[in-house]
């Protein structure tokens, strides 16, 4: 076995095992003049698990500096976050935009 750090027996060698953090996505907001800020808040909520206030702080960054970061994950969890929240505001025919990019 390729990463095997043990002989099995009772010596150890230095071990060549290195446990790599998987690379992390950042799942961004948009900001567009239509969808409303209460939806938004309400998403971030549900989709990201912050409190209102947390909510609230980073619907404000997104409507003053046109995104905000909503939270950072592995790319698959940051992909379907992103793609929850794209079907989320379809649904409710809001043009709320969600992007993922490397952190
Ligand atoms: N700009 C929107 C408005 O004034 C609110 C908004 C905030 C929309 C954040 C999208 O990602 C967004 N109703």
């Amino acid at each position: 076995m390729a990463n095997t750090h043990s002989t099995g027996d009772t010596a150890l060698k230095p071990s060549a095992v290195k446990p790599k953090l998987p690379d992390m996505f950042k799942v961004l907001l948009l900001n567009d003049d239509y969808t409303p800020m209460e939806f938004v808040v309400e998403t971030i909520q549900r989709f990201f698990n912050k409190s209102r206030e947390q909510a609230t702080q980073i619907m404000l960054k997104v409507h003053t500096e046109g995104m905000g970061v909503c939270g950072v994950y592995p790319q698959d969890i940051a992909e379907t976050k992103m793609n929850q929240v794209l079907i989320h505001a379809k649904e409710a025919q809001h043009p709320l935009q969600c992007v993922v990019e490397p952190a």
